[in-house]
């Protein structure tokens, strides 16, 4: 397991940063013989050269650009080239890495011909140094393989089976959750330099003496005395970081005194602590921290700046504090998805969505259901928008110890991706798992603790759907989030059997587990344009009403303090797979996949700006 930080590329006095997104190569492998570009060693020539290639976007999914069946519901392996020189000015005094912001769901990577490294889970990061692979002043191929497939073992779980088809015998990817499969390089790919010694890894936390002096902790591991391209002999030590908070105006107001460590505490006087959206008149207050990183004789090696949110997070029974102050989080379960580039990160995209989480008076979502990208983490930071943080753990059966070591990989990596964010407040570590299973006791005891144990600075959830009766996770979490879909998947059309459902549904799991409780999904699939008075299932009518009886549920339920936040499924319409439960996908979105309001996004926007003056 790695326990590498992963920071994200940012060009600083001693880093270069570039990307590789582009138009790539690509071809699809024969879904019967996934694996025969490996053994026949595609990678070791122009992918044209082994079979036609086509021209395709990173990042983006793969699925939704062609008009070709075949590409959209492809299972198994796909390959993808491109080329890219190094300036002889990145001469061998630096280190060249290469960095997938995410590939779904395995990749393994080659550079001229050489394996330099192969990664799976998808939506988290992976890099490798290639300074020892690459040709300076020259060309170079980039090779990459990614497979799409979910099994058993996966984070996410999937089955393959064999089906007869016209065409003879097909093979099928099965899998529970509902949201499409995407697959392909979905986020940005970036080819970047450090010194040979440099900055490896920052592990942040802060502090608030009454909400007055601020505390930044930090923590930074040093690297490349020892490893690989330059070996310094002999090696530069000791070491030590000057470490210094600029404010938004850029002055500097504070920095760290010792000349002889890699961690320790800088003080902050006066300071604005991070605040949430609609909470404080200026909300995701950010310092910027820059680490310089010296040798012994002073001078100086790296220089990384890192954005950082002071703010506190308690929790207990009855509450959830965050600078002392309780929260209540109103928000959205989202997804990444658009169309045509599926799950491919775009900058558009991300700014549209925070603009409308602006406009809605939204302070909360829950990255449902698998780690969203590092950009919009940046923009949660900045906006002042709580993250529920979720790993890709979805659905959870067939509780095997292999899949219990993914999924402690798959934590444990999102974890070291995103605990430096002050918007991230909670670890969620499953959605609707089959939490009553006989095995669900043990795998989620360890699980939890194990979350637990590499971050206790921040609570863990996870979105639970079973009764609360059978359910066997929710002793080990600190706060209970439940799933429920009353008028919908129970007693479709019965809008008067809602509100009363949900409040005695949350107060029995709070009585049980005498925890705080979220609704983390509740929502009505709503073709928009469509009206029927009066509401009728899959009208926009019909979807207001459910909001209105649930927000009279959560209104009953918050005058007892431990009920905490309401998230609606979900922020906009997106594609799953092919049912007949699904019209062009989930329609359960407040705004439509194009990201335009249906009716209900207004009824939402007053209540939550409501909520937002109430407070
Ligand atoms: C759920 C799942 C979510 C689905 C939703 C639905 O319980 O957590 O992923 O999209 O229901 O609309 O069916």
């Amino acid at each position: 397991a790695s326990t590498r930080g992963l920071l994200y590329p940012r060009e600083s006095e001693s880093r270069e940063v570039r990307t590789l997104d582009g138009i790539w190569r690509f071809l699809l492998s024969d879904v019967n013989d996934p694996m025969k570009g490996v053994r026949d060693c595609w990678f070791k020539t122009d992918l044209d050269k082994v079979r036609p290639t086509r021209p395709m976007p990173v990042p983006s999914s793969y699925n939704d650009i062609s008009v070709d069946t075949k590409l959209r519901d492809h299972i198994g392996t796909v390959w993808y080239e491109t080329k890219f020189f190094v300036p002889h000015s990145w001469n061998m005094d630096q280190r060249i890495w290469l960095r997938f912001g995410s590939v779904h769901y395995a990749a393994i990577v080659w550079i001229n011909g050489e394996k330099v490294m192969a990664h799976s889970i998808g939506h988290l990061p992976f890099e490798s140094e290639i300074t020892n692979y690459v040709n300076f002043g020259a060309e170079n191929r980039l090779t990459l393989i990614c497979d799409n497939t979910l099994v058993n073992s996966t984070i996410p779980q999937g089955t393959i089976v064999e089906e007869e088809s016209d065409n003879g015998k097909v093979m099928i990817q099965r899998y529970t959750f509902d949201f499409f499969n995407y697959a392909g390089i979905h986020r940005t790919v970036h080819l970047y330099t450090t010194p040979a010694v440099y900055i490896e890894d920052i592990k942040v936390s802060t502090d608030l003496i009454e909400n007055h002096i601020g505390l930044v902790h930090y923590e930074v591991i040093v690297n490349g005395n020892e490893r690989k391209a330059v070996v310094y002999d002999p090696p530069i030590e000791p070491l030590y970081i000057h470490v210094q908070m600029r404010n938004k105006e850029g002055e500097i107001v504070a920095h760290s005194v010792s000349k002889t460590t890699l961690n320790g505490t800088i003080v902050i006087k006066d300071v604005m602590p991070w605040w949430p959206y609609l909470m404080n008149p200026e909300p995701g207050y950010l310092y910027t921290m820059e680490l310089y990183l010296h040798a012994v004789d002073e001078s100086l090696l790296d220089v990384y700046r890192l954005k950082v949110g002071i703010r506190t997070l308690k929790w207990n029974n009855s509450t959830f504090l965050l600078n002392d102050a309780p929260i209540y989080l109103r928000g959205f379960g989202k997804h990444e998805d658009s169309d045509i580039r599926g799950k491919g990160f775009d900058y558009a995209l991300l700014t549209r969505d925070f603009n409308l989480i602006k406009w809605i008076g939204a302070n909360a979502y829950r990255t449902s259901h698998y780690p969203y990208s590092e950009e919009s983490m940046q923009f949660a930071d900045e906006f002042g928008i709580m993250v529920i943080d979720e790993c890709a753990g979805v659905n959870t059966d067939i509780f095997e110890p292999l899949l219990l070591q993914n999924h402690k990989f798959s934590i444990e990596q999102l974890i070291h991706r995103d605990r430096n964010h002050a918007s991230v407040i909670m670890w969620s570590i499953a959605n609707e798992p089959r939490s009553g299973n006989s095995q669900a006791d043990k795998y989620f005891k360890i699980l939890s603790n194990y979350t637990k144990s590499l971050d206790p600075t921040r609570p863990i959830t996870a979105a639970l759907n079973i009764e609360a009766k059978k359910d066997k996770l929710g002793q080990y979490l600190d706060i209970i989030s439940f799933n429920r879909y009353n008028a919908w998947y129970q007693n479709a059309g019965q809008l008067d059997m809602i509100t009363k459902h949900v409040v005695e549904e949350a107060t029995l799991w709070h009585v049980m587990h005498n925890k705080t409780v979220i609704m983390t999904e509740y929502g009505a699939d709503t073709y928009e344009g469509l009206h029927f008075l009066p509401a009728y299932i899959w009208s926009e009518d019909y979807q207001l009403s459910l909001l209105s009886k649930h927000f009279k549920a959560f209104d009953n339920l918050r005058s007892q303090k431990w009920f905490i936040g309401e998230f609606v499924w979900n922020f906009a319409d997106f594609k799953t797979a092919q049912t007949y439960t699904r019209v062009g996908g989930n329609k359960k979105g407040v705004f439509t996949r194009q990201r335009q309001p249906k009716s209900a996004a207004h009824l939402l926007r007053q209540r939550y700006f409501g909520l937002a003056i109430e407070l």
